[in-house]
């Protein structure tokens, strides 16, 4: 489904006797929020925000020359000033602006991304990676980078010459999937005449459960159900493990569930290459 609005309609019909109906929906992988569901993950760039906030100094002129009029802390560099000025004391048009921040990042591919209306340049670690110093309509540019790991000094100078005003800085880093998997022992009570089986979630990039698929199997006689290669994302939640939802139904409704934490379930955590057992887990 493309998402926005889509029309429903459920029709229904009992004549005799016991009646019911029940109609859910879920979504199963993929949709927006990026990665979840069944899918083997693939290597996708995300935002790295400051650990703490950028120095800004703020200039009345377009050259990050002499005094600064204005010095303050942005905890981003995400600016639509307009025809406007950034601030009070500053002007609307030739004003500039110096950023600079120590950012520690791990080892890892990284890409800068600024985008101005007039010109800037970026340093890495003192060392010029972006010049586009130069009276211009709002453009973007990139620069990529391997890194070792460790502290890193960002500096971004920034001017604004006439008419409209923009900056930002954008930095991400590339997470390769892990290819990390776990398991999940867990078990429901033998249910002879009932259809018994799990169903797993995973949070996507928005933090809403996703459906791993459809149920995984039905349960064995003893109730024991050892559910293997589920994937671990040790690149996003670390060796702790990653959370998932897991639910038990019985016969169609939801008998059991753990790991919903936003709704006031303790964490359920799958680590990599270890057995993950369930509160209700039982022994085979
Ligand atoms: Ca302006
Ligand atoms: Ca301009």
């Amino acid at each position: 489904m493309s998402g926005g609005a889509i029309p429903v309609r459920l029709e229904y019909v009992d004549f005799t006797g016991h009646a019911q109906v029940r109609l859910t929906w879920e979504l199963v992988g993929g949709g927006s929020g990026g990665s979840g569901g069944g899918e083997v993950p693939s290597a996708t760039w995300s935002q790295v925000k400051p650990g703490r906030p950028y120095v800004g100094e703020y200039f009345a002129n377009r050259d990050v020359s002499g005094s600064p009029a204005l010095v303050r802390q942005d905890s981003e560099i995400d600016f639509d000033w307009g025809y406007g000025a950034p601030a009070p004391g500053v002007p609307a048009d030739n004003f500039s602006v110096r950023w600079t921040n120590t950012l520690r990042l791990d080892k890892g591919k990284y890409r800068f991304i600024v985008e101005t209306d007039d010109g800037m340049r970026l340093f890495l670690n003192d060392r010029l990676v972006i010049d586009k110093w130069r009276t211009q309509a709002r453009t973007k540019y990139t620069y990529e980078a391997s890194l070792d790991g460790g502290e890193y000094r960002l500096r971004m100078e920034y001017f604004d010459e006439a008419g409209l005003a923009f900056a930002r800085l954008r930095v991400e880093v590339l997470r390769q999937p892990s290819g990390a998997v776990g398991n999940i022992v867990t078990c429901v009570p033998p249910q002879p005449q009932n259809y018994a089986w799990i169903k797993l979630y995973r949070l996507n990039n928005a933090n809403q459960w996703v459906s791993l698929g459809r149920g995984i199997g039905s349960i064995e006689p003893s109730g024991f159900l050892k559910i293997d290669g589920l994937p671990v994302d040790v690149n996003r939640f670390g060796g702790a493990g990653e959370p998932y939802k897991v639910e038990q139904w019985v016969d169609s409704r939801v008998v059991r569930s753990t790991g919903d934490f936003q709704r006031g379930e303790p964490e359920f955590r799958v680590r990599a290459f270890a057995d993950n057992a369930t509160p209700w887990g039982c022994s085979p």
